[in-house]
């Protein structure tokens, strides 16, 4: 698994994404976060807390696209469409619904803005900065405010074991620190395409809160 990953196919999911009128395919949106997934398996045990979690998330998303009601779930926008038309969602405490699409793809669709930020500081980042502090930063900028104590407490001691800058130029499996560099320079684009079309989305619909 370790072996297969590549920064690249990251990218071409995420290009894949986003359709000729700008909807957002939900197929690869998954098959990105499978690709971030299995790097970050690669990258030790400590970590296992966090993939389970986002593994159970993308896992939902398939179950509906791959379901009877599948071609509703082909992209955010229809997914959107469809759940809320049929009251599908829980708006405001979880109840009935617990586990709708939308609510699901809103953890991954936060988690993307981590991404986003953490691979940005990445592509600027100098020699002799710590992929701990740029994660953690990262993190605090984006999804720590949407986790409770104890979650950011787990993150932060997961932070503190990631590898240092060029082991993690290495496993990005990518070519020259330079190449990596230029490929996240294309990569981020994208993602910030796929991550405002969703964020405006998800606000034009008041689903940025959902429970
Ligand atoms: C490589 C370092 C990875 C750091 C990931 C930062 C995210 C930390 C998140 C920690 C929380 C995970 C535990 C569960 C949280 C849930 O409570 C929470 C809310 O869900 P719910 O159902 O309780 O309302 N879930 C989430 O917020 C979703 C979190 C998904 C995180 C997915 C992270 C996938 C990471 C991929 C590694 C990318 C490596 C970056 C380099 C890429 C190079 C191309």
């Amino acid at each position: 698994m370790a072996d297969s990953f590549s920064l690249r196919n990251v990218l071409e999911n995420f290009k894949s994404c986003l359709s000729d009128n700008k909807e957002v395919y939900v197929k690869y949106y998954i098959s990105g976060w499978r690709e971030l997934v299995s790097f970050m398996n690669s990258l030790g045990s400590v970590f296992s807390f966090i993939s389970k979690d986002a593994v159970s998330k993308i896992q939902i998303l398939e179950n509906f696209l791959m379901g009877e009601n599948g071609t509703h779930y082909l992209t955010v926008q229809s997914m959107v469409k469809y759940e809320l038309d049929n009251e599908l969602v829980d708006l405001t405490k979880r109840g009935s619904h617990p586990e709708s699409g939308c609510r699901t793809l809103l953890r991954l669709h936060r988690a993307l803005r981590w991404l986003q930020l953490f691979l940005e500081s990445l592509r600027t980042s100098t020699e002799d900065s710590k992929t701990s502090v740029m994660c953690s930063e990262a993190y605090n900028a984006s999804l720590a405010q949407h986790h409770p104590w104890i979650i950011r407490k787990a993150a932060g001691v997961a932070f503190c074991a990631l590898p240092g800058r060029d082991a993690f130029f290495e496993v990005m499996n990518a070519g020259s620190h330079q190449e990596v560099i230029t490929l996240l320079g294309e990569a981020l684009p994208l993602i910030s395409e796929v991550y405002q079309i969703t964020e405006d989305l998800y606000a034009k619909n008041k689903l940025l809160d959902l429970p």
